[in-house]
This record gives structure tokens, C-alpha cells and sequence, in this order.
């Protein structure tokens, strides 16, 4: 059986029961409206989690929770600061909880992305702590069990919570309301035990996590990560056989739920005649036509994406294999991320120097060989820039799973297309079929190129097939459907 939206909202409606109100609660909003020009306009973040989430949403109902960062948020919403979502076909509640720029500098560029996210992404960028980023880290975390208790007061609920955002969020919620299950998905690595530990936060966040009932990460080496470091930080007990937790009287169960896109959605889009007549308007307005390939990248930038290995190895190939010059070019698109952090500055000066320098080495005539887009481009045109591509190179030095190669894959209905695929991402796991590079290994990065633009079409066929029956069959409805369906099982 392939999983499906209305599968998905059966296991919903057959687990939760009529009376249970299932509330997600996640850092970044699926919709955030903004001024511009003095009108509201709806947008969608950029970013896997909103992605992933938002049409698990449309099929189950129910309440979001999030931070309403868009300068239009307050505007739109009721006395309640809810508003339904889809704007075009509501079907669910997003809650949006409002920050002020000393909390969100705290708790969102400080503990979360200074801390969290570089600590568990094994990408050699340092992380810092400090006690005052912790502290608006607890404060936010309260402010969401304190809006959810709210909510779901009096009520049956389920919370599922998202990311390393809320690790806390469990335990607060318990301290009231023990009887409300819990569910937290862990959408980025957790790293080996040496690295967790320097976190001078490590054992409050463990504990924190551990007043889940269930905590799921996208594969099981995560979730041995976490076992041992449970293990070397807590008295609890380890059951192996259960894979589960038990601490201070309360089993967690721990799970690998592997994440992943919205295939049939995002099959049935790249379809459609509005996704074939943007292939031409960016064929035109590209000048593609003067080339045999193009490689394309689609990342928030971040330096967890390899985004600079990537130019590094597209550099090398044109050096190593000059045949290919004037008739490849490479095409990024990258919406800035987080810039407020420092690192995220200079990964942008980075980007900005590579990509400058090897456009001067290798520009001839009117044609270069890199194009950066750094901006948000809508769906329909991100679908269009993915069936153009002879290869999407997805290199991340270090990621949970990685969407994007599997939206690549769900975009390519005419089977063919190549997969460039770092080995460190989740993903790697499920797409046996891509072509697997190292992104620290510039030089074999470049013959992966090469090898890549070189598969003769029934091979490329062959591997996109197989990928595709990959993605067709674990999709996001499956996904969804899992975690659902373990509710049952652990209740036994
Ligand atoms: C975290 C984990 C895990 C990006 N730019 C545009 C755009 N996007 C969309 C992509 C994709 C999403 O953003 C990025 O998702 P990823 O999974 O690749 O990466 P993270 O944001 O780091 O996500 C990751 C994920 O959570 C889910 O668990 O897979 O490992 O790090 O959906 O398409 N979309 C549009 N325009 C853009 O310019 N429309």
C-alpha cells in the first residue's frame, strides 16, 4: 500500500479518536505574511521542516503552534493570534506566538543556531554558549507550553513537537498535564556522545527530551547516538529490546522515522504546463540554450549544505576536464539563512569570493560558468530548474535527511536526471542509487561530475526509476503515518 493523504487522516482519526486535538509545535510558522509595498502578502518559509509538515497538516487538521516572525503576522490574525491556513483552502489553525528581539536574539541566533545546530552538524564550525542565551531559550520554551496548556486545556491532546528549538517543551508541558502524550521529531543529526558533551547544557536537555513519549529521529545511527549518550549521562535504564528509555519512572521510546517530500504533489506540479512554460522563460532568460548542461543546487545557505565544496569541485572539473568549458553551467539558488549569525556572514563572503573568482577564470565571450540566485524562488520554478538539470548536486558536509534530493527525485516524471549525493546526509541512506560524493574530496567530487554528465541515458533512466519508487513508496504521508501509528503500539 502506498501511504496517502487520506490514509494518513484514517490512522489519524482511527489512533487520536474524535476527542484528541493533535497540536504540532514548530519554531518556524508554514505561512508567514509580509508587507510589501503596502499590502499583505502570503509567503512560505524556506526550510525543511515547514515544507515537511504543512501538507501532514491539510490531511489531519489541528493546531500550529509557531513564532510569527513576517512583518504582516499581526495583522492578519484573530483576538486569539490564530488564522486558518492554507489561505486558499483552510484546513487547519496556526497559533503564532510573538518574540521580541532580545528573546528571539536569545533563544533563535543564540542557544538554538549559535549552539544547538553547529553542535550536532559535525561541520568543524565552533559553537558558543553563554548563560544568557540559555535563559531565553527556557523563557520561549515556557511561553510555548504556556500557549499550549492554554489551548488544550481541559482537552484530550497529543503534542508533537519539532526540533531542536523545543527540547524542553516536554517536560514543561508534563509538569501540568501529565496525562498529554507527547512526541518529539528530531529533524538534524545528534551527534556521537564526545561531541554532545561539551554542551554545558547536556544533561537538561537530555532530561528534557526523556519526558517525551516517544522521540524520533530520521535514522537509527541518531538514534544509537542518543542511546549512548543517555547512557553516559544518566542513571536510566536502557532497554535495548524495547528500544526505549526509562528514566525517573517514564519509558521514552526511541525510533528512526526517515522524513521525506510530498511525491505524488510534487509529481503531479512538475506536470503541469505552467512548470513546462517556466523552463522555457528560464531557458530564455538564462541564455541555457548555448549549453549541454546545466547542474543545479537548490540550499538555504548554510554551512552545513557544502555549498563552497560544491564550487570548489565545479572548479576543479573545468580545470581537470577543460572539454566541458562554455558547455556546462551551474546554477545555485540559495535564500540567506540566519545572517544575523557571524558564520552565516562569512559563509556568504565565501560564496560571493568563489563564485567571483571562478567566473573570471573560465568566463569567455558571454558565457559563465556559475549563476547564483540568492533569493526565494517559488515552488513552480524551483520544479522547473529541477527538470532542466542534467544533475542536482546535493552535497551537505553534515544533514539529518535533505528534502531537496528527494523533491529532485519526486520532480522528475520523465525518469530521467542524476543525483549527486553527499554521504553524510540522512538521505544517503534510502537513495542507493544517486551518485555518492565526500564533500571535503574535492578531486573525486569533480570526476563525480563528470561521471554524472557522462551516464548514457538508459542508466540514468535505470537509477531515476528506482529512486523514484524509493520516494513514491516512503513518503511524507508514511512518514506521518508512523509516528501516528506508533502512538497505538507504545500505549500497549
Ligand atoms: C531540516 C534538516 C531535514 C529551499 N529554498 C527554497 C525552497 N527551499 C525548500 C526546499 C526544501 C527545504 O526548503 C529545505 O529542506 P532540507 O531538508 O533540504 O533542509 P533544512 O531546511 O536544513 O531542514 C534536514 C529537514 O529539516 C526535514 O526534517 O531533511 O536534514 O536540516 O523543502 O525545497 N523552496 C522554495 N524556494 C526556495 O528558494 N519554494
Amino acid at each position: 500500500m502506498t501511504w496517502d493523504r487520506k490514509e494518513l487522516k484514517d490512522t489519524v482519526a482511527k489512533v487520536l479518536g474524535e476527542d484528541t486535538t493533535l497540536v504540532i509545535a514548530a519554531n518556524r510558522e508554514p505561512y508567514v505574511h509580509v508587507i510589501k509595498e503596502g499590502k499583505i502578502e502570503c509567503d512560505r518559509p524556506t526550510g525543511g521542516v515547514a515544507t515537511a509538515l504543512d501538507p501532514v497538516m491539510q490531511a489531519c487538521g489541528g493546531l500550529w503552534v509557531a513564532h510569527g516572525r513576517g512583518s504582516g503576522d499581526r495583522k492578519v490574525v484573530d483576538k486569539n493570534d490564530c488564522i486558518k491556513v492554507p489561505p486558499d483552502n483552510p484546513s487547519y489553525t496556526l497559533k503564532r506566538i510573538w518574540l521580541n528581539k532580545e528573546e528571539e536574539k536569545g533563544y533563535y541566533f543564540g542557544f538554538s543556531n549559535s549552539s544547538l545546530w553547529p553542535l550536532c552538524h559535525l561541520t568543524y564550525t565552533r559553537p558558543s554558549f553563554n548563560e544568557n542565551d540559555w535563559n531565553y531559550y527556557k523563557l520561549v520554551n515556557q511561553r510555548f507550553a504556556d500557549v499550549i496548556l492554554k489551548e488544550i486545556k481541559g482537552r484530550k491532546a497529543v503534542v508533537w513537537i519539532h526540533d531542536f528549538h523545543l527540547t524542553l517543551l516536554a517536560q514543561m508541558i508534563k509538569k501540568r498535564r501529565p496525562d498529554v502524550l507527547c512526541i518529539h521529531s528530531w529533524h538534524i543529526p545528534w551527534p556521537n556522545s564526545e561531541v554532545f558533551r561539551i554542551c554545558p547544557k547536556q544533561r537538561e536537555i537530555i532530561e528534557a527530551l526523556l519526558c517525551n513519549d516517544l522521540l524520533g529521529f530520521h535514522i537509527r545511527y541518531h538514534c544509537e547516538n542518543f542511546f549512548d549518550n543517555v547512557d553516559k549521562v544518566l542513571e536510566a535504564r536502557i532497554d535495548r529490546e524495547k528500544y526505549s528509555v526509562i528514566y525517573n519512572g517514564h519509558e521514552t521510546f526511541i525510533r528512526a522515522f526517515p522524513i521525506s517530500a510530498d511525491f505524488r504533489a510534487v509529481s503531479e506540479i512538475s506536470d503541469t504546463e505552467e512548470v513546462e512554460k517556466a523552463v522555457q522563460k528560464i531557458i530564455n532568460e538564462f541564455s541555457l540554450e548555448k549549453v549541454d548542461y546545466v547542474l543545479f543546487g537548490l540550499d538555504r545557505l548554510d554551512y552545513t549544505k557544502g555549498i563552497p565544496e560544491r564550487l570548489l569541485a565545479l572548479d576543479r572539473f573545468l580545470e581537470k576536464y577543460p572539454e566541458y568549458r562554455k558547455r556546462v553551467v551551474f546554477i545555485q539558488i540559495g535564500e540567506l539563512s540566519r545572517i544575523q549569525i557571524q558564520e552565516y556572514k562569512n559563509l556568504n563572503d565565501m560564496i560571493n569570493a568563489l563564485m567571483s573568482d571562478i567566473n573570471w577564470k573560465y568566463s569567455v565571450e558571454d558565457w559563465s560558468p556559475v549563476i547564483l540566485l540568492r533569493r526565494h524562488v517559488p515552488l513552480k520554478q524551483i520544479l522547473a530548474f529541477f527538470r532542466l538539470a542534467r544533475a542536482c548536486i546535493v552535497s551537505p558536509l553534515h544533514d539529518g535527511m535533505n528534502l531537496v534530493s528527494k523533491e529532485f527525485i519526486s520532480s522528475r516524471i520523465d525518469e530521467d536526471g542524476v543525483l549527486i549525493l553527499s554521504k553524510f546526509t540522512g538521505a544517503a541512506r534510502e537513495l542507493s542509487e544517486a551518485i555518492f560524493v565526500n564533500p571535503y574530496d574535492i578531486d573525486d567530487f569533480a570526476d563525480k561530475i563528470k561521471q554524472a554528465l557522462e551516464l548514457p541515458k538508459v542508466e540514468r533512466t535505470r537509477r531515476m526509476k528506482t529512486l523514484r519508487g524509493v520516494v513514491k513508496e516512503n513518503n511524507i504521508y508514511k512518514w506521518a503515518g508512523k509516528v501516528i501509528s506508533e502512538i497505538k503500539k507504545i500505549q500497549k
